[in-house]
């Protein structure tokens, strides 16, 4: 087993990518899917399952487990894969988005934020230092930058401003990271929409130099077509022999232009959030399982898919517990939801293995109905 990280490119299909990130604690197949375990947990999932569904790597949070349990509390615990009972990689998002997306009161400045703690409303401190040694505390294997992410639409003047301080983030991170031999730090990508602050955004943290690259700052109010324009050329501009990561993103479709834009790397909450709420992906577009007229169906939610939800169980049965609030409703779709995207990640690393991605994203929209089946 490798001692280092490394990424290795195998094949490219157009701007697709496939080849693997390798860690000391596992190689990670690209395109990767990463399932999110805020919490020190993907909700209703047990970490042998997600493994199941084939997650070669988890998403967790600073800014979550920051506040609770701590980091130090996990760090003193052996650290959060033997805390979370999940020994492959683990990457953790640095904190500031999840600040600004959920915590009370709080005040940005060059220095880092101040914030209320959603939990209880005490006062707390990120910074870029601070973000990384809390990483270092968890036993993160690919640590993010300490970034801003302003919502969009912004305008440019707010773009631009907020760009450079995290570009002054970045490099305060990469300092207080040092040398940590197996563990990868990533450089976040900001800018908005506007192709020459993506470009000078990119240079500078090819400047600093990263062992992968975010593209940061998108799926944040500007919708499908606009994030594609922008995946048009950011990726582009990120060193072609590095790992590329779109952060918070997507549904099914938005993952698939991701990937054919060149992206390697993804994260959300879209499969385990919506198995919790009934909302079902399936090959041939959304179900949503508390609609009456599953009540009487004895089919399966996807005859193509071999996760327990669908080799075990009718569609009525999903219904009936789904609005009986019964907890195993939660956790078979959630199942279900994951093995529909780890899926959709590996139909997409054999197609672009074999020279057939075009083939296979035409087939991957053919018969998906826009509403619910
Ligand atoms: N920065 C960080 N985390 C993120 C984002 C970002 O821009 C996004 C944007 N979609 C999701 N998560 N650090
Ligand atoms: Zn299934």
């Amino acid at each position: 087993m490798t001692k280092t990280f490394s990424f290795v490119l195998n094949k490219t299909d157009g701007a697709a990518r496939t080849g693997v990130m390798k860690t000391p604690r596992g190689d990670i197949r690209t395109p990767a899917f990463m399932p999110v375990g805020t919490a020190a947990t993907v909700k209703a999932m047990m970490p042998e399952s997600v493994r199941a569904t084939g997650a070669d790597i988890l998403l967790g949070n600073t800014y979550h487990l920051m506040l609770r349990p701590t980091a130090e509390r996990i760090a003193a615990l052996g650290g959060l894969h033997k805390f979370m009972n999940w020994e492959r990689p683990i990457l953790t998002d640095s904190g500031g988005f999840q600040v600004m997306s959920l915590s009370g009161m709080r005040k940005l400045t060059e220095e880092g934020v101040v914030f209320q703690s959603h939990y209880d409303g005490s006062k707390r401190n990120l910074t870029p230092e601070r973000s990384m040694e809390i990483q270092k505390l968890l036993g993160s294997d690919i640590v993010m930058c300490f970034d801003e992410c302003p919502a969009l639409p912004a305008d440019r003047k707010r773009l631009e401003d907020s760009m450079d301080m995290s570009m002054r983030w970045a490099k305060r991170s990469r300092d207080a990271f040092g040398d940590r031999p197996g563990h990868a730090l990533f450089g976040i990508q900001q800018g908005g929409l506007e192709e020459d602050l993506r470009k000078r955004s990119a240079d500078a943290l090819q400047d600093i130099g990263f062992d992968g690259y975010a593209v940061g700052g998108l799926a944040v109010g500007e919708g499908q077509e606009a994030m594609f324009d922008c995946l048009d050329f950011a990726p582009d501009q990120l060193p072609v022999d590095k790992p590329r990561y779109l952060m918070g993103v997507g549904k099914p479709d938005d993952i698939v232009g991701a990937v054919k834009r060149g992206i390697d790397m993804m994260d959300c909450v879209l499969p385990s959030r919506s198995g919790r709420t009934g909302q079902v992906f399936t090959r041939n577009g959304v179900v949503n399982i508390k609609n009456a007229r599953h009540a009487d169906d004895p089919r399966p939610l996807d005859e193509n898919c071999a996760c327990p939800a669908c080799s075990n169980y009718s569609r009525a049965y999903l219904h009936h517990v789904f609005r009986s609030q019964e907890m195993i409703s939660g956790m078979l779709l959630t199942w279900h939801n994951l093995t529909y995207f780890q899926d959709i990640m590996q139909g997409m690393r054999d197609a672009i293995s074999a020279g057939t991605f075009a083939a296979w994203e035409a087939d991957f929209h053919e018969g998906r109905a826009q509403g619910d089946i």
